[in-house]
């Protein structure tokens, strides 16, 4: 039996993480590929626990900006350890809504935590499991304001201003610049349909032509 592929996806808030998460599910099931869908912060009854800590304050106050990096770290250890090896070993893929991209584009660009700080700490949260492929699906901060706005409430980061969400972007972009190989920048400012087309084909080219799976 194959390992199952790791793939996660990146990006800023409304850039269409979830909804290609879901799309890239339904393609794989197509393709006779079991998968399982992850987020972050949550994906466990832990980490669920977490989420709500992290961003609708339910402890009745804000973490300060050195507990909300261990705190997602503690979430991402858990995810790590009890679901994404135990279906990487199975031969079951990975899609994950965030990883650790995400903590050193929003802990790092954002709040200016060092990153190689925040490297070293993740890499002892995830015992240096590292994604096989990641989807940075990009947006201008104008279309990500605009998605945004359609909802009726709003989480503590949802909540940050607009600098703060600039940092994040250009952080992504950044990141992905020094990881060319396994880090795929996605324009998903285009129509759902041409995103979903460009990220199957990646998936395609990369994993499925090779093993002669792909329809
Ligand atoms: N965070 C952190 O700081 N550090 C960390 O280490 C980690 C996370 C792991 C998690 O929030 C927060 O935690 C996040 C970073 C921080 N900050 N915030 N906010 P979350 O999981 O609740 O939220 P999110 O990850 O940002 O997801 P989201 O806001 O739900 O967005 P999304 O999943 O990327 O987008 P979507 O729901 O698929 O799409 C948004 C809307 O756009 C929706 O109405 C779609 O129908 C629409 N859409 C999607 N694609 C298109 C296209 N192509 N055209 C038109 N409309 C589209």
């Amino acid at each position: 039996m194959s390992a199952g592929r790791f793939i996660t996806f990146e990006g800023p808030e409304g850039s269409g993480k979830s909804t290609h998460i879901q799309e890239l599910e339904s393609f794989l099931a197509q393709q006779g590929i079991r998968s399982i869908r992850t987020r972050e912060p949550g994906g466990t009854k832990l980490g669920e626990r977490i989420r709500e800590l992290l961003q609708h304050d339910a402890a009745g106050e804000s973490p300060v900006a050195r507990a909300e990096v261990m705190l997602f770290l503690a979430s991402r250890a858990q995810l790590v350890e009890n679901v994404i090896r135990p279906a990487l070993a199975e031969g079951v893929w990975v899609l994950a809504d965030r990883f650790d991209d995400s903590t050193f584009a929003y802990q790092g660009y954002g709040r200016g935590f060092p990153i190689q700080e925040l490297r070293l700490a993740d890499t002892f949260a995830t015992g240096g499991l590292v994604p096989d492929l990641t989807f940075l699906l990009d947006v201008p901060l104008s279309v990500m304001r605009e998605r945004l706005s359609e909802r009726d409430t709003q989480d503590r980061f949802e909540r940050e201003g607009m600098e703060f969400h600039r940092k994040i972007r250009d952080g992504f972009l950044q990141l992905a610049a020094e990881s060319p190989d396994r880090m795929v920048v996605v324009d998903s400012s285009r129509a759902r349909e041409v995103v979903r087309a460009e990220i199957e084909e990646v998936v395609r080219t990369r994993f499925l032509l090779q093993s002669g799976a792909a329809t």
